[in-house]
């Protein structure tokens, strides 16, 4: 009789069929699985996804085929990215490492430049002899991220121009004005590969073609553009929602006693046509806008299907773990903002999903967990060590048990602003280059889950700032669970 593995010994081993059994299994021999393959992982990023799908409770957003992905995985309801901007959230999910002050900082970060070294997730498991390929957005540079891929990352032809306009309208609109102002939402009667999407999503369905008969396991990494602004999508998909249905922010003002620090002017929205250049928007422009987010979500989410439902016909799905995020949340009225860019709950909070074979699926995983966390999951499902050099911790024993005591805090940052999140509160400070604190702001979740009353200055609350500053000062490893 064989000695039971230990878990760790079995996860170095194990291939994701076994994981699954792993769970309850009394002993795997580690010469019976050495010589399987290891899982593939399907990379899926959404760039600019807010955590609000109908699987995440938000009833009114279509997105039926990541509802249906995550009936069969986990959603991490309460992950939280590292920094609420493109590149940098990317450059720290792909390398495993935190932002600083000066590291991971805005968003046209460059993982390799700001962190040299070559550390990361992807080139990790081609060092591993897994084919690695990157399809549309993963990193926010095409040739960011060196040894990261087998094939040098593919987008397709023309993805440079990213406003993608379709109608001859908004290409006027876009051409003649001097800034390069374009429309900020068209709805065109157009094919969905017509749309910069569409085409990731048939590359993505070539290459798994491809992928199945090649020998070596696979890592294949599909990034898609949309919801990002420009909320341009075909027009099927903003006819599946009734304008008049439509949810406006039920906070659309800043919190009373906001820092200045925490809010901006969404300059990101006001770079475009018919958008004004200050004030707030017009009820009108703002469900517009809105139904246009949605739509693209629509439109994204039937993509994911159809290269979910090709993972299925091929034969893969039992050996694939499709791991789903977006890159950070994304406020849609709510504080008066538009964009990410912020310290707020709305602008940290994430989407997260796995579906692992033989895991079983269609549970909610309430537990802190934060982007940096993907890197050493993913290694430790594939049986690949966790390089030393990265600073979050597996999800892993989630999986098996999402009520288990997990992480006791989650820590973000964008810029000065340093951010934590607890199961109850979030609490960010502003420090001055000499370390000086100059604003913070304090939300109680219990009594404001919309974050709408800064309470950081009420004297009842004095011991609670000095806790969640003691633990920002002291960093994230004072967020990690007990042992
Ligand atoms: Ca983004």
């Amino acid at each position: 009789m064989k000695k039971p593995l230990s878990r760790r010994q079995f996860l170095q081993t194990a291939t994701v069929a076994s994981i699954s059994l792993g769970m309850g299994i009394k002993s795997i021999s580690a010469q019976e699985h050495s010589s399987q393959k290891k899982p593939n992982v399907l990379f899926i990023a959404v760039d600019d996804l807010r955590p609000e799908l109908a699987c995440f409770g938000r009833k009114e957003v279509i997105s039926p085929n990541l509802d249906r992905l995550a009936a069969e995985g986990v959603i991490f309801s309460r992950c939280y990215c590292q920094v609420p901007v493109c590149g940098a959230s990317r450059a720290s999910l792909l390398t495993g490492v935190r932002p600083k002050r000066d590291r991971f900082v805005g968003f046209d970060t460059w993982a390799d430049k700001d962190l040299p070294g070559n550390l990361s997730l992807p080139r990790h498991f081609h060092t591993h002899g897994y084919t690695t390929l990157s399809l549309g957005k993963i990193y926010h540079h095409q040739t960011d991220g060196a040894g990261s891929w087998s094939r040098p990352a593919w987008r397709p032809k023309g993805q440079g121009n990213w406003r993608d306009y379709q109608l001859a309208a908004s290409r006027a609109i876009a051409a003649d004005r001097a800034a390069g102002k374009g429309p900020a939402f068209e709805a065109a009667e157009v094919s969905d590969e017509t749309y910069f999407d569409g085409k990731i999503a048939n590359q993505a369905i070539a290459e798994l073609q491809r992928l199945k008969g090649n020998g070596a396991s696979f890592f294949l990494g599909v990034g898609f553009l949309k919801p990002h602004l420009p909320f341009n999508a075909p027009k099927k998909y903003w006819d599946l929602y009734n304008r008049r249905d439509i949810d406006l922010a039920d906070n659309p003002f800043a919190p009373r006693g906001a820092p200045r620090s925490a809010l901006h002017n969404w300059g990101e929205l006001r770079a475009y046509d018919g958008i004004p250049a200050k004030g707030p928007l017009s009820e009108e422009m703002a469900r517009t806008l809105v139904h246009g987010y949605y739509a693209c979500v629509s439109y994204t989410d039937a993509q994911i299907g159809r290269i979910l439902d090709e993972l299925e016909r091929l034969g893969l799905k039992d050996n694939t773990i499709v791991v789903l995020w977006g890159d950070h949340g994304w406020n849609l009225g709510e504080h008066g903002l538009w964009c990410k860019h912020c310290n707020f709950e709305t602008s940290l909070r994430s989407p997260l999903m796995i579906r692992v074979p033989g895991v079983k699926g269609g549970s909610e995983c309430e537990a802190l967990t934060e982007f940096v966390d993907i890197y050493p999951s993913l290694c430790e499902l594939c049986g690949l060590d966790v390089p030393e050099h990265t600073e979050g911790l597996s999800f892993v024993p989630l999986l098996a048990n999402p009520t288990r005591p997990w992480k006791k805090a989650a820590f973000s940052r964008y810029y000065a602003g340093d951010s934590v999140r607890t199961s109850r509160y979030r609490y960010t400070y502003w420090l001055d280059k000499q370390g000086n604190r100059f604003e913070h702001m304090l939300y109680d979740h219990v009594t404001d889950p919309g974050e709408n009353v800064n309470v950081a200055d009420l004297p009842e609350n004095a011991g609670t700032v000095a806790w969640l500053s003691g633990l920002l000062r002291k960093g994230y490893r004072t967020g990690l669970p007990d042992r």
